[in-house]
């Protein structure tokens, strides 16, 4: 992802309303045009004011974070983390009609996880013990294909770390339709997973692993 300053709001790479009946128009609105565009918002401001780092890709100022100055280390990570983690989970998303899953993300799954269902219950525990805000995550790590949570805006990049999914726990991404009913809303955040995409970052993560 070849991302720099200044930041910008690029579209969803679907209409507002295109993940019904499972998420709604209007947390989709409010997620995308105002969550993410604070984010947005707040780190074009810090670079303003710190032009040095102002030619750093995103991934860049998320994984050499410890290069920078320790004043700008966690609002940096806070607001950058916020830009990356929505991005990805918002292109991790397709309308429900084109969330197919193929037998071959299906066998490689299983090479990890007993079975498909396991798998999805595993993710499903691991958003559930999300205690406030934050994520859950399937990533490729050394080469391994594992669940994790982060909390906040906290992001699992790294050397040997790469994303491939995550879902969205924070209570702006569910709270409109779903209330505080996490389990139901990751029920039917399956309904619009972007495998395709999720197959690319995949073969993308073992390429580079
Ligand atoms: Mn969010």
């Amino acid at each position: 992802m070849n991302y720099h300053y200044p930041f910008v709001n690029k579209p969803l790479p679907y209409s507002y309303d295109a993940l019904e009946p499972y998420i709604d128009q209007k947390t989709m609105h409010l997620h995308h045009d105002r969550h993410l565009q604070t984010y947005i918002d707040n780190l074009n401001a810090l670079l303003k004011e710190n032009p040095q780092y102002q030619t750093w890709s995103l991934e860049e100022l998320l994984y050499r974070w410890q290069e920078l100055p320790p004043s700008l280390q966690v609002p940096i990570r806070r607001q950058a983390g916020g830009v990356y983690n929505h991005r990805f989970f918002f292109d991790g998303m397709t309308p429900p009609e084109k969330s197919l899953i193929n037998l071959s993300v299906v066998r490689e799954i299983e090479k990890y996880f007993p079975d498909f269902h396991d798998f999805s219950e595993r993710l499903k525990q691991a958003a559930l013990s999300v205690f406030g805000s934050g994520y859950a995550w399937v990533v490729l790590d050394h080469g391994n294909l594992k669940i994790m949570t982060t909390a906040n805006q906290d992001t699992p990049i790294g050397e040997n770390l790469h994303p491939i999914l995550n879902v969205d726990v924070w209570e702006h991404a569910y709270y409109l339709k779903h209330y505080n009913l996490r389990g139901d809303y990751f029920d039917d955040w399956l309904h619009v997973i972007n495998w395709d995409a999720a197959k690319q970052r995949f073969l993308e993560a073992v390429k580079n692993a």
